[in-house]
């Protein structure tokens, strides 16, 4: 039988493998914006503080980089993304990237918050209170919602 002593100390070290895992592999994230797009680049600060390694590309224009990725042109929003095979589009919480990634459900290519809603992050209005916003899977047929959130916390 393992000691208390001993599962202490497996526990701690489990914490710290995971943690250099994670500080090992920051979560590359690709993004497709122009450069007069404001709230595109709180969108970029917002992923930066949850700890994506953001290659950010400026373009004249984010069509080309959609067509590459194959975002579905009824879900549009103000830029482009791709992390770990998925794509993005649109304001997403990193909450909604997060549980797709810890989850991968099967069948899907990406998720979107289409248009702006406000309160989503890098959108936040100050004075305004924030939208009921849904972030909606798409790959399947037809597209449905992943999960809804208001500003930045799940509704
Ligand atoms: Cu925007």
């Amino acid at each position: 039988m393992r000691s208390r002593r001993t599962i202490l100390l497996s526990g701690l070290g489990a914490a710290l493998v995971s943690m250099a895992a994670r500080a090992g592999q920051a979560r590359r994230l690709e993004v497709w914006r122009d450069a007069a797009c404001g709230c595109c680049g709180g969108w970029v600060d917002h992923m930066r503080r949850e700890g994506f390694a953001v290659q950010d590309n400026v373009a004249g224009s984010v069509a080309p980089a959609r067509r590459m990725l194959g975002t579905p042109p009824d879900l549009l929003s103000c830029h482009a993304a791709r992390v770990d095979g998925y794509v993005l589009e649109g304001h997403v919480p990193e909450l909604a990237l997060r549980r797709l990634l810890a989850t991968r459900p099967p069948g899907i290519l990406g998720i979107a918050v289409p248009a702006m809603p406000a309160g989503t992050p890098g959108m936040e209005i100050p004075g305004q209170p924030p939208d009921t916003y849904d972030v909606i899977a798409f790959g399947g047929r037809p597209h449905r919602t992943f999960m809804r959130f208001r500003g930045s916390e799940p509704a």
